[in-house]
């Protein structure tokens, strides 16, 4: 023992014992120190786009840095609920480990009560934005006794929110402004998430990374052809008046303009290879209720001279335009196909529909609580099997 007691290991132990003491000491008692010195500090730190670690896991990586990425949620003061059960699911399944922001935009102040519970629910920042009036609402130059003409008849005939004026909006708000809200302007990534959608399995990867790493532009897990009576003449202003039974006149005449924005391996190429005829669907509408998208994409001068083009034919309220086809025409005609993404792994649910990961065991892996079988991928409208096969062209 007296040889043990005067020992280097001893000395040593006793050294690294006093450092510790004062570590905490200085922990305890000044602040600063603390912020300085606390492994938390780089885990909520500000969001970056360098990506400074090879780890995939934050739970198994002492320092990770998120994307620069937030979640966006547009909704209602009266839809608190539903919003508040996807944010817990979303936190629950994926973000309770990686903490990426949230920005809720509303086109009127959110009430203290959303703000409180909605804070409370989420493990990260929250900031609650108020859409600029002009970015919401009908512009003065569209002609009012046209578009309410068009509602009117759309409502009688059962289109679905043919009738609102509010969905249409919506609809342009999240075409052509969401990304250029000012508390958006700061992030690259966005991930957007509805009131009242589901998140079956347990989300073993960071989207927002793989798509930084992987060179992609934007990604949906559901796909689906559109309702044509919304959109009757969306297509053609893209390229001319080229007979479509889906779009009729639209996004044609837009790439005759603007020949140089179209990529040359687009989804758009692929569309050309199809047969004509009674019910070719001359577009793959992704469904934009969840959407995982580049926001440099929509802020480039492509899709704004693209989005300004469609505005301008004021179909979003002399017809019906979603933002769905309009941000998958985009990314059919200026993003090639590899930067398109299914997420198989994800499984997600936005009623009626239901996408389960059926990819392997994504199932397993992700403990889904979803029944593979009751899958939109395998309905007659999903357009997931013509996606798929489009990719696999040369
Ligand atoms: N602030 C606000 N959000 C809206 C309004 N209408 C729809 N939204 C939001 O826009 C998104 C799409 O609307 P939703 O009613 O779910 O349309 P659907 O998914 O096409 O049936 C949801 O996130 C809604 O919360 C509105 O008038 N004001
Ligand atoms: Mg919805």
């Amino acid at each position: 023992m007296k040889v043990l007691a005067n020992s280097p290991v001893r000395i040593a132990a006793s050294v690294l014992g006093l450092v510790i003491l004062l570590h905490f000491l200085a922990t305890f008692t000044h602040d600063g120190y603390a912020r300085a010195t606390s492994i938390q500090r780089f885990a909520t730190s500000t969001a970056v786009e360098k990506i400074v670690t090879p780890h995939q896991d934050p739970e198994n990586s002492p320092v990770y840095t998120r994307v620069n990425a937030t979640f966006v949620i547009l909704c209602r003061n009266d839809q608190l609920w539903d919003t508040i059960r996807s944010v817990r699911e979303i936190e629950d399944k994926f973000n309770h480990k990686y903490h990426y922001p949230y920005v809720f935009l509303n086109e009127v102040p959110f009430d203290e009560e959303f703000k409180y519970r909605l804070k409370t629910m989420a493990s990260s920042t929250t900031e609650f934005g108020l859409i600029p009036r002009e970015h919401w609402f009908q512009p003065d130059w569209i002609d009012e006794d046209k578009a309410s003409k068009s509602r009117d008849k759309m409502q009688s005939e059962n289109i679905i929110y043919g009738g609102s004026l509010s969905y249409r909006n919506m609809c342009r708000f999240n075409s052509g402004f969401f990304f250029r809200h000012p508390l958006m302007e700061k992030y690259k990534w966005y991930w957007r998430i509805e009131p009242d959608v589901h998140f079956h399995c347990n989300i073993l990867i960071d989207p927002f990374r793989y798509m930084e790493e992987h060179n992609k532009v934007y990604a949906f897990t559901i796909s689906m052809v559109e309702y044509e009576a919304t959109i009757p003449t969306l297509w053609g202003h893209v390229k001319g008046r080229i007979p479509c039974r889906l779009f009729a006149f639209c996004v044609l005449d837009f790439i005759k303009l603007h020949p140089e924005f179209v990529e040359k391996k687009t989804l758009w190429a692929s569309y050309q290879t199809m047969a004509p005829g009674i019910g070719t669907i001359c577009a793959i509408v992704l469904w934009s209720n969840f959407e995982i998208a580049n926001m440099e994409f929509w802020r480039g001068e492509a899709y704004m001279k693209f989005f300004e083009y469609l505005d301008s034919q004021g179909g979003f309220y002399y017809e019906r335009w979603g933002d769905a086809p309009v941000h998958s025409i985009a990314a059919a005609l200026f993003a090639s196909r590899d930067q398109i993404h299914f997420f198989d792994e994800i499984g997600y649910e936005h009623a009626p529909y239901t996408h389960c990961p059926k990819e392997g065991d994504n199932w397993a892996r992700g403990k889904c609580t979803c029944k593979p079988d009751n899958n939109f991928d395998f309905d007659g409208i999903s357009c997931l099997n013509k996606f798929q096969n489009f990719m696999k062209q040369a």
